[in-house]
């Protein structure tokens, strides 16, 4: 098996550290693309692995892979997201560190691919029990079901994630997986009212159509054709070769039973999926400001049925508002533009919210209780960089979040990299980068980032609009180096972007923002009627979901800007808190085809990723780095001078071992704390001459218990 892989690995090189040319970008490209062609998509910069998505299937998956990189060290075998998830796993187990492994790259890079491939290792890797078991088979399937309601096709993947994961799996002190917890970020929930053309709607609804038997399909009142409903054939694209939305289904029933979904509450769960395609078929009609009357009421009482609230309720909630004046409530009824928007926006905030309630009943099923939580590693698959024809509020979210990801890359590696040699007085060229910051202080700063900005609009009574917003924008940032507007550039860019447009230059790239419905979806309303109407049905997941307390409070809510920020800065400070491990993952063409290596796009990537920059750090700098108390602990049975009694201090102690173990003066460095080996190669004959060490050390004791 070894033999195997060695021989598939002989294209290129397997990691860039050993590129000659290390500093041009072409050969780092070159070397990318002859692996690519070779199918060998995985190559290291040191320990950070970089990935090209293959776009078909490749068979380095199966038992036999995981189990030749089970406890293999790390360069001994050809670069794999196994070895990864190995690392961080023995790391966790061997250092007792908290690990987490972060997965960054573009939309339909292969991020989420590659977290499934870490969960399916870790999974097949640890201790079993009947106990740990049923854990691991739940961790697995919170995959396909989480897939199915947060992830959809766009025009640049087809399964594309539509939420943000972070998912930590906890070991005990054995290190099997005895739980884990989720936790989710901003589900794109626009995407249950509109599709752009050629996109599709979440992945459940079409299941559900395809997949339920005609039973099933009748209970919920639906045919089984997602082109008679409006949510559903707005993109133009229902069915897709890339995705069998029927097996897909099945997965999912059978992922609902593994994660300990009872039976009514899957009933009540596709009551909720199947209301929000009835919804949407609920039509208006109304004059010009006048007020609107719904023109079709069967499906709402097929809602009120599969909801299990009244008819007159809902129908009068679709219709008015109530509105509180000086002490008095009267029905306002509303006009159809809010008509529309209310129907939308109760659409948005059930499904939204039920997303949420199945992660959380999801992380009870993975609960681990009382049993002893010893260490974790953390999975971090985000929605990757987008940038579509028109850009919404959707997407300035989704590309915040990877500056922010991308932003801890630099701190954590490049910055911090760099100021550790510094501090620890070792001599060092400074490698120049691109630190994305002032674009993250751009939009998250106050009082004059864009969200400030945006929420400051929200916020502000009378007549905010989109427009508004724009003109604050262009007043407040307009000179920004990473702002463009209409208003604030020369005249050649100018043609290049609309008055209802702003331009962000993105650490990935520029990206136009068309301005249409940031307020609304920073605003997030739901009119009360709606929620209050929710809270009142029979369906325990919709009544769980708006909570009557929800409705008591007088608090306005966080814009969803500034809880999406909120959200981030936590997500920020749980990764800081770890030690990381990073998968760059880069897409090789854009029309998701096999075989194609388009030059242009992945050099982009290349440039935008920092990987030159991760290369020159990585190139000057040292592959392994320990305290020296550690380094001392380890291998002090390795030197006569240390074992088996040593009165020095650990960094003399350490001086010792490497002398003794004939290290030569370019393979180290000893800083103040640390000692800095700069190949793994010499580490490695270290920890082979330590585990044969241990051996004779074991076998040394056995037999003097035999003596006795
Ligand atoms: V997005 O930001 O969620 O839109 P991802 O997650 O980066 O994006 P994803 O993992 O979904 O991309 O990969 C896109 C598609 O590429 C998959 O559906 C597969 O068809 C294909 N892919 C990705 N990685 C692999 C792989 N290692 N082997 C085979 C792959 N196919
Ligand atoms: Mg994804």
């Amino acid at each position: 098996m070894e033999e195997e892989l060695h021989h598939r690995d002989h294209t290129g090189v397997q990691d860039f550290v050993l590129l000659e040319d290390f500093t041009n970008p072409d050969a780092f490209m070159e070397n990318l693309k002859k692996r690519f062609h070779e199918d060998l998509i995985y190559t290291y910069i040191g320990s950070v692995l970089v990935s090209v998505n293959p776009y078909h299937e490749l068979d380095i998956y199966n038992e036999k892979f995981i189990d030749s990189y089970r406890n293999v060290n790390f360069y001994e075998l050809p670069p794999h997201v196994f070895a990864i998830a190995d690392a961080s796993y023995r790391s966790m187990r061997g250092e007792n560190r908290d690990q987490c492994i972060l997965i960054s790259g573009e939309s339909g890079a292969g991020k989420t691919e590659a977290s499934k491939k870490i969960l399916q290792y870790i999974a097949a890797t640890s201790t079993h029990s009947k106990n740990v078991e049923v854990i691991r088979d739940r961790l697995l399937q919170s995959n396909p079901l989480l897939e199915a309601f947060g992830n959809a096709k766009t025009n640049r993947n087809d399964n594309s994630s539509r939420f943000g994961k972070y998912m930590d799996i906890q070991f005990d002190y054995k290190g099997a997986p005895i739980g884990g917890h989720i936790i989710n970020y901003l589900l794109e929930k626009s995407r249950v009212v509109h599709q752009a053309e050629g996109e599709r709607n979440f992945h459940i609804f079409y299941q559900l159509l395809e997949g339920a038997t005609p039973v099933v399909l009748s209970q919920l009142k639906l045919e089984n054709s997602s082109e008679k409903y409006y949510y559903l054939n707005q993109g133009h694209s229902n069915s897709l070769t890339s995705i069998d939305d029927r097996a897909n289904w099945r997965a999912v029933q059978h992922a609902l039973d593994v994660c300990n979904f009872s039976n009514q509450e899957q009933k009540d769960l596709f009551a909720i999926v199947a209301a929000v395609l009835h919804l949407g078929n609920v039509t208006f009609s109304g004059e010009d400001g006048g007020p609107a009357t719904i023109t079709n009421v069967e499906p709402v009482v097929v809602i009120s049925q599969l909801l299990g609230c009244e008819e007159e309720t809902l129908l009068l909630a679709l219709q008015h508002r109530t509105i509180e004046a000086k002490g008095d409530r009267v029905m306002s009824p509303l006009t159809l533009d809010q008509a529309l928007y209310a129907r939308d926006a109760l659409a948005k905030g059930v499904y939204d919210r039920l997303f949420t309630w199945i992660v959380t009943k999801v992380n009870d099923s993975l609960n681990s209780r009382k049993k002893q939580k010893h260490s974790l590693m953390g999975l971090l698959d985000i929605y990757g960089f987008e940038i579509f024809q028109v850009n919404c509020f959707e997407q300035f979210s989704i590309n915040y979040c990877n500056e922010k990801l991308q932003q801890l890359f630099i701190e954590l590696t490049l910055k911090s990299e760099q100021e550790e040699y510094q501090r620890e007085g070792i001599e060092w060229e400074p490698v120049q980068y691109f630190n994305n910051k002032i674009i993250c202080d751009l939009i998250e700063g106050k009082p004059s980032g864009i969200i400030a900005v945006l929420d400051e609009e929200c916020l502000r009574p009378g007549d905010a609009t989109d427009e508004t917003f724009l003109e604050k924008l262009t007043t407040t940032i307009g000179k920004h180096p990473h702002f463009v507007s209409h208003a604030t550039t020369d005249n050649t860019t100018r043609k290049t972007i609309g008055r209802d447009e702003f331009r962000m230059k993105h650490y990935a790239g520029d990206v136009t923002y068309n301005i249409k419905g940031f307020l609304d979806k920073n605003n997030d309303l739901l009119f009360r009627d709606l929620k209050e109407a929710m809270s009142k049905t029979k369906n325990i997941i919709t009544s769980q979901c708006f909570p009557v307390k929800e409705l008591d409070s007088k608090k306005r809510p966080d814009t969803a800007g500034t809880q999406f920020k909120a959200s981030l800065t936590r997500l920020m400070e749980i990764l800081v808190s770890k030690e990381p491990s990073y998968v760059r993952c880069i897409k090789p063409n854009d029309f998701k085809r096999a075989g194609q290596f388009d030059e242009r796009i992945v050099m982009h990537q290349i440039k935008y990723l920092g990987l030159m920059e991760n290369l020159r750090v990585r190139r000057a700098g040292f592959a392994y780095r320990r305290p020296y108390e550690v380094f001392f602990k380890r291998y002090k049975s390795l030197c006569p001078l240390t074992w088996p009694c040593y009165q020095g201090l650990p960094k003399e102690g350490v001086k010792e071992i490497v002398t003794h173990l004939h290290y030569k003066p370019e393979d180290f460095k000893m800083g103040k704390t640390k000692l800095f080996i700069r190949f793994p190669r010499v580490l490695f004959a270290t920890e082979d001459a330590f585990q044969l060490r241990k051996h004779e050390l074991a076998a040394a004791i056995q037999a003097k218990f035999k003596c006795y």
